[in-house]
């Protein structure tokens, strides 16, 4: 791959965009082969965590590659569209819990890419803000539909109006990001949350995910009857019946992930 970088670690996948010259803006090579390694990590049972970072100490993702857009047409933006929303949907519903470590610049589609990650991690020096509509546009990356779930609508409104650009402890008082540390230690606090993670049952967790992201497009109702069923399901797995009988027995519990 041109401009991903993978690595694999005990379980856990770190998945680095790489075009450092451009503050790893997203263009279209970029966008297919973070799809690509989204669909592989997907299917693959050995990996129960994946961490999403950017290259170097200055920038997550600076966006869309502007210089690639700038000269698009409609339907090569459509196009475009189509499969950016597709990664970005993969990333949202991958069974394994993804972090966003955010390390820098977090603008435009590097928020939103931010967004489909299940938590957000940032450095110090990360800034966040959709500045699309300096540009003439609107965020297309589901900007618009992630960003008020995650921070309300007023406080969405005003970052995508007002195109401003807010630090890492503004994105922690908004609710944007789950935690703030220091540049040199981000990488280790993603993979000490992920570890952390996956010594629960794995698959409760992944269950745990579906139930939320699904649950919050339904109507309440619909949304408590498919959390029974998960709830259910559990019910089927060896570590549903290892985590009880390891309480009752008054021990660690140790899992399989089955
Ligand atoms: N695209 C292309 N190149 C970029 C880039 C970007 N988004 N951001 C930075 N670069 C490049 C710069 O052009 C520069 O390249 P050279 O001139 O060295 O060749 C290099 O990275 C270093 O950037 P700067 O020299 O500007 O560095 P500074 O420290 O001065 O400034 C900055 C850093 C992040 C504040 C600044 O680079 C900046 O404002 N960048 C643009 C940020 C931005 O506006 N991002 C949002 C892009 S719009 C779609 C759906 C969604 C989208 C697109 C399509 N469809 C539905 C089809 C999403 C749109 C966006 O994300």
């Amino acid at each position: 791959m041109e401009n991903i970088i993978l690595e694999e670690e005990n379980g856990i996948a770190k998945i680095c965009i790489n075009r450092p010259k451009a503050l790893n803006a997203l263009n279209t090579q970029t966008l297919k082969e973070l799809g690509e390694v989204i669909s592989e990590i997907s299917e693959r049972k050995d990996i129960h965590a994946v961490i999403i970072t950017g290259s170097g100490q200055k920038s997550f993702v600076a966006g869309a590659d502007i210089t690639e857009m700038k000269n698009k047409t409609a339907i090569q933006g459509r196009e475009m569209a189509i499969l950016a929303q597709k990664v970005f949907s993969n990333i949202e519903n991958m069974p394994q819990v993804v972090i966003a470590a955010v390390n820098g610049y977090a603008l435009g589609g590097g928020c939103e890419l931010s967004m489909a990650c299940d938590i957000r991690l940032a450095s110090s020096n990360a800034k966040f803000g959709q500045p699309e509509v300096s540009l003439g546009i609107i965020p297309g990356f589901a900007g618009t539909q992630r960003l008020p779930r995650l921070v309300g609508k007023g406080i969405a409104k005003e970052l995508i109006f007002s195109t401003d650009k807010i630090d890492a402890q503004e994105a922690y008082r908004i609710g944007l990001v789950n935690k703030v540390y220091e540049q040199d230690e981000l990488m280790q606090q993603a993979v000490s949350l992920a570890k952390k993670i996956m010594k629960n049952g794995i698959y409760a967790v992944s269950l745990a995910k579906s139930s939320i992201n699904n649950g919050l497009n339904m109507d309440t109702e619909s949304a408590y009857a498919f959390e029974a069923d998960l709830f259910g399901l559990c019910f089927s797995t060896e570590d549903q019946t290892e985590g009880m009988t390891a309480f009752v027995e008054k021990r660690k519990s140790s899992f399989k992930g089955c």
